[in-house]
């Protein structure tokens, strides 16, 4: 067999090592909370960063070293990729992976012929999942690269596009399902506008709803029983988005009737480009109990477009391990690398280090949780927080059963409330002392 990556599997040698490639704190094996690192941590690559980005950015071409890959648009080059794709995945441990259709196959003159090369490059997949027992955490159509889409896919404002995406997404749902992929995501790169001026807003989201109502039907009708994700970002490719942030699309799934067929996938950068730190879109989607996978990545705040940088900040995944711990972990989802390598970044040894550094920064964050939540003073002091509800006024209230008149009597009569500090400070150091 050919090796393509000149570097060793990648194992765990603790805090004390000072080898770049090795883990100094994944250790798969480890138990936290009576389950497995790996268990608990799901570790997806994205297929799309991996193989397919050629790190070009608006200014200059692309200056990833890809010795394996010829350039060519060929069947033959995108099986050689998967290849190479999952020794990546076996010297990383990573046991997951997420593809867009298009990345792991070429787009042809017609669907007809895409879907053809899609299905001789899925029985390469199918080959290497066997051996290697890697699993896809999620497949997902590449509805916003063709020129066809740059008015939207699901909210064109041609029916022929339309019908071409709701085509080709049929298609990714049939190979999502024939490769065991344990979900299905959606993220609606151009569903969105421009220009309001030339946009029918109402019309596009009945459109879109239509569409994912297909969707729904389509994953009954051939027994895909993994969930559905919507993937929220504000901007970027569009000027708005419709799927927004996670509050944006519970809404949008609530109103057409599709929350019970949809859980949220969760980026960070998308987050922050929503004005939103990736800790509250987590509350919300768990809210709703809705936090089905995390695409962890993160951005550079001091720009404003989506960098898709790999997490490294401890305080950024220990917030994410806490939220995934409190809502008892992940079930179908995982953590997806859903970042690449900066531009400068070109040979292929830097995927090993940024992949390493994301899994060991995801890693501390585990750890750091769980101590967090073994010591139990942040949760007793938010407890403790909202203890004046734990009464019998409150509960009547948090049950519907009180009503304005009870509490003005109430109010009439009562003291001046004793309020007590919310103590952020003391909580900021409290966190301190774990990281
Ligand atoms: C784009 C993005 C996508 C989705 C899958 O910002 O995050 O790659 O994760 O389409
Ligand atoms: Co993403």
């Amino acid at each position: 067999m050919n090796e393509y990556f000149k570097v060793p599997k990648i194992k765990y040698e603790g805090p004390k090592s000072k080898n770049p490639l090795a883990f100094k704190h994944y250790n798969p094996t480890e138990k936290i909370e009576g389950k497995t690192m790996r268990e608990h941590l799901r570790f997806g690559a994205a297929y799309w960063h991996v193989m397919r980005n050629s790190l070009s950015d608006p200014f200059g071409g692309g200056t990833a070293q890809m010795p394996w890959d010829d350039g060519s648009d060929s069947v033959a080059n995108a099986q050689k990729r998967v290849g190479v794709f999952f020794e990546f995945l076996e010297k990383t441990g990573i046991d997951y992976y997420c593809f867009h259709d298009r990345d792991i196959a070429p787009e042809l003159g017609s669907l007809k012929e895409s879907n053809k090369a899609l299905d001789e490059v899925v029985k390469v997949f199918k080959k290497e999942q066997k051996r290697t027992g890697k699993k896809l955490l999620w497949g997902t159509a590449c509805l916003f690269s063709h020129a066809r889409f740059s008015q939207g896919a699901a909210t064109s404002p041609n029916l022929g596009v339309y019908t071409h995406a709701a085509g080709q997404v049929k298609k990714a749902m049939e190979v999502t399902k024939e490769l065991g992929g344990l979900g299905y995501t959606f993220w609606g790169g151009r569903e969105g506008y421009s220009t309001l001026w030339n946009t029918d807003m109402k019309r596009e989201l009945d459109h879109l709803a239509a569409f994912l109502h297909m969707a729904v039907d389509y994953k009954k009708e051939i027994g895909f029983k993994g969930p559905f994700y919507i993937e929220p970002k504000p901007k970027e490719p569009t000027t708005h988005q419709y799927d927004s942030d996670s509050a944006a699309c519970l809404n949008f799934l609530r109103e057409y009737g599709l929350l019970e067929h949809f859980q949220l996938n969760i980026e960070t950068n998308h987050a922050t480009l929503a004005g939103h730190t990736m800790l509250h879109e987590l509350t919300v989607a768990a809210g709703a109990k809705r936090l089905g996978s995390i695409d962890a990545n993160c951005g550079n705040e001091l720009i404003g477009w989506d960098t898709d940088q790999f997490p490294t900040n401890i305080y950024l995944t220990t917030q994410v391990m806490l939220s995934v711990l409190g809502m008892g972990g992940l079930k179908t989802g995982g953590l997806n690398f859903d970042a690449k390598r900066r531009r400068e970044s070109h040979e292929p040894i830097d995927l090993f280090y940024a992949h390493i550094g994301g899994m060991d920064a995801f890693a501390r964050g585990l750890k750091i949780a769980a101590a967090i939540r073994k010591d139990g003073r942040l949760e007793k002091f938010v407890e403790k927080r909202y203890s004046t509800w734990d009464s019998p006024l409150g509960s009547k209230i948090e049950k519907g059963k009180s009503s304005f008149k009870e509490l003005e009597k109430i109010a009439l009569e009562q003291s001046e409330p004793d309020l007590a500090s919310g103590r952020q400070e003391f909580l900021e150091n409290l966190i301190n002392d774990f990281i």
